[in-house]
């Protein structure tokens, strides 16, 4: 990789008007994002970001309940301001940086991912935020760390979800120190240009774009640097069906479903299946970070 290099498309590039564009504008802002195998109408509908009423409507986020709607209903509760981050141990700077600490400093970008949950629905969604390397070289990685731990904040006053053990709180999870470095993985602090939605995990979430959804842990309260895998909470809950690594990958099924196609959210009740992109359509950047691992068995 030479330097730092823009990515993903900017809002900008694909906006909510992408049935209007036409196909060499489409190819031309997809040069770099690894879909260029895709042709005409299934380009544009790959890249077509969904609406904010999408994005905000249809949540897993099991701090407010189990539905997908519950987010939605329940995370107004949420105070989000005051807010800080603890950031500890295998790093220069640890502390308990606040949201402006955090904030200080890093470039924050528009960036249009595709999402794809475990569960087979997917999504595009103009994200705001900065890098999470960024942030990483910001307090300071020290030369033991080989995986950045995160946890989402614990408070059951203001989260209903957490007054049952539907989960062991607080939700967890974990990236290998060069996947969280990667500039694809990303912090995001907003949609669309505004504030994050509280039920998308204000004020803070992260984004791996290649990964299942559930990796992309919300309302992070501390990141942690350390030598060892940390604990993910998918992969504690059932490590045989959710994996540490937890790569996109429609050839390697879930136990008790295929992983091979996904439903657009917003496609409607009888939208059609499309088939599912290795490395959820970045291939051409990530493959690296997993030469000579069988994703069977780290899967
Ligand atoms: N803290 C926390 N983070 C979480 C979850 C959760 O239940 N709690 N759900 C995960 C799952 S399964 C998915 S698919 C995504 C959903 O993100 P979205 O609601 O912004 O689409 O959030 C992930 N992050
Ligand atoms: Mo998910």
């Amino acid at each position: 990789m030479s330097g730092r290099w823009k990515n993903d498309l900017k809002y900008s590039d694909v906006t909510p008007k992408a049935d209007y564009l036409n196909r060499r504008e489409i190819m031309a802002g997809l040069a770099g994002v690894g879909l260029a195998t895709l042709a005409g109408p299934a380009v544009a509908e790959a890249f077509k970001p969904n609406t904010l009423e999408e994005i905000t409507s249809y949540n897993n986020f099991y701090e407010f309940g189990t539905g997908k709607d519950d987010p939605a209903k329940h995370a107004h509760s949420l105070t989000t301001d005051p807010w800080s981050v603890q950031i500890d141990g295998l790093v220069e700077n640890p502390g308990d940086y606040s949201l402006a600490d955090v904030l200080d400093g890093m470039e924050i970008e528009e960036r249009v991912y595709r999402f794809r949950c475990v569960e087979a629905w997917s999504m595009v969604v103009p994200w705001n935020g900065f890098e999470l390397g960024d942030l990483l070289a910001k307090v300071g990685v020290k030369p033991e760390a080989k995986y950045v731990y995160f946890e989402t904040l614990v408070r059951p006053e203001e989260m209903p979800g957490q007054r049952r053990a539907i989960l062991d709180w607080p939700y967890r999870e974990g990236l290998r120190l060069d996947e969280a470095m990667h500039p694809l993985t990303m912090i995001a602090t907003g949609i669309y240009g505004e504030t994050l939605p509280k039920q998308n995990g204000a004020p803070l979430r992260l984004v791996v774009p290649w990964k299942y959804g559930f990796k992309s842990i919300k309302s992070i309260v501390r990141i942690s640097l350390m030598d060892k895998q940390p604990e993910a909470t998918w992969n504690m809950q059932n490590a045989r069906e959710y994996g540490f690594y937890s790569n996109v990958n429609p050839s390697v099924d879930h136990p008790r479903w295929s992983q091979a196609t996904e439903r657009r959210v917003g496609g409607g009740l009888f939208s059609k299946r499309v088939p599912t992109l290795m490395f959820n359509g970045y291939e051409e950047q990530v493959a690296g970070l997993y030469a000579g691992m069988d994703l069977s068995k780290l899967f």
